[in-house]
């Protein structure tokens, strides 16, 4: 893994409904994010938040909300993913809500041309304007990487797809609408289900994931949304489903991608200060961060 780390804060919260997550970034930064990797030996700096618009008051043509505000922040993001990769860095971008994924992937796409999508959440975010239930274009991101949906979306760092179905994984869904569960049979991507988590154990599940992405991808980016976790453990999220990923099989999981070093970038999205406990959310995030650098206890 890259020893030169780039923190971006994009405090969005237009992806969603629920007000807060565009604290995120500001809460990971109170729960020590940068003192944690400086204790790692690893060059890191924070290049701040980008800008976002604002909440748009009326609903434009789209039953997409705040699309011309998400898709400006998105195209600023992925700009500034870009420059942080071509300076041989490593980009580590702090969410807002998973909206953002669009802008990282983007950005990333313009360095990697088979890049692999680690997509650690409770949803599977594959919902295009027809098939979306809210609108909400935080359930949106990894079908909009896949070239599916509102130009204004797909367009962003340029045309065509940023991601091959074939390079992402899954880890961690409960919750997927009708149409997503159809683009997953459809394009044949990979999902580790809570089931399959269950059944096989997070060791098997991480062995197979890395595996599978090692040698057909020329990068991989982590998108760890914080509901991926169960609620108990990540209470800070605007869409919580019962029945996650523990702690103690995340730490792992992160613990695994480090040692398989296979790691390009990374987000951690979703983290809503508002509806959590103490910060814990924060903290958690901060925790799983820790182990995805490489810290060790002794
Ligand atoms: N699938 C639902 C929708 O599209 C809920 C999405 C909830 N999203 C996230 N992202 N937190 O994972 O509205
Ligand atoms: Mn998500
Ligand atoms: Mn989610
Ligand atoms: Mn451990």
């Amino acid at each position: 893994m890259k020893k030169n780390i780039s923190i971006i804060g994009v405090p969005m919260d237009l992806g969603q409904t629920r007000r807060g997550v565009d604290m995120g970034p500001s809460a990971i930064r109170y729960a020590g994010i940068v003192e944690r990797l400086e204790q790692i030996n690893l060059e890191i700096e924070d290049l701040g938040d980008i800008e976002i618009g604002s909440r748009e008051r009326t609903a434009g043509e789209s039953n997409l909300k705040n699309l011309k505000a998400v898709a400006e922040a998105s195209e600023t993001l992925s700009s500034r993913v870009d420059e942080v990769v071509k300076q041989g860095k490593f980009p580590l971008v702090l969410g807002g809500d998973h909206s953002i994924a669009i802008g990282t992937i983007a950005g990333l796409a313009k360095n990697y041309s088979n890049m692999g999508v680690i997509w650690y959440d409770a949803h599977g975010d594959l919902n295009t304007g027809e098939t979306s239930p809210s609108g909400n274009i935080h359930g949106m991101p990894l079908a909009v990487s896949l070239g599916l949906g509102d130009p204004a979306l797909t367009g962003i760092g340029g045309t065509g797809t940023k991601l091959k179905p074939e390079n992402i994984v899954i880890i961690g869904a409960r919750s997927l609408d009708e149409g997503e569960k159809v683009l997953i049979k459809e394009k044949g991507i990979k999902v580790f289900t809570m089931h399959e988590i269950d059944r096989m154990g997070m060791t098997a599940v991480m062995e197979e994931t890395i595996a599978y992405l090692k040698d057909r991808t020329d990068g991989v980016h982590l998108s760890l949304d914080l509901d991926g976790l169960d609620p108990h453990d990540a209470p800070g999220v605007g869409t919580p489903v019962m029945g996650g990923i523990s702690y103690r099989e995340s730490h792992l999981a992160m613990e695994m991608l480090e040692e398989a070093n296979i790691l390009t970038s990374a987000e951690f999205v979703e983290v809503n200060p508002i509806l959590d406990e103490r910060n814990k959310t924060a903290s958690v995030a901060v925790a799983l961060m820790g182990s995805l650098f490489g810290e060790k206890l002794l």
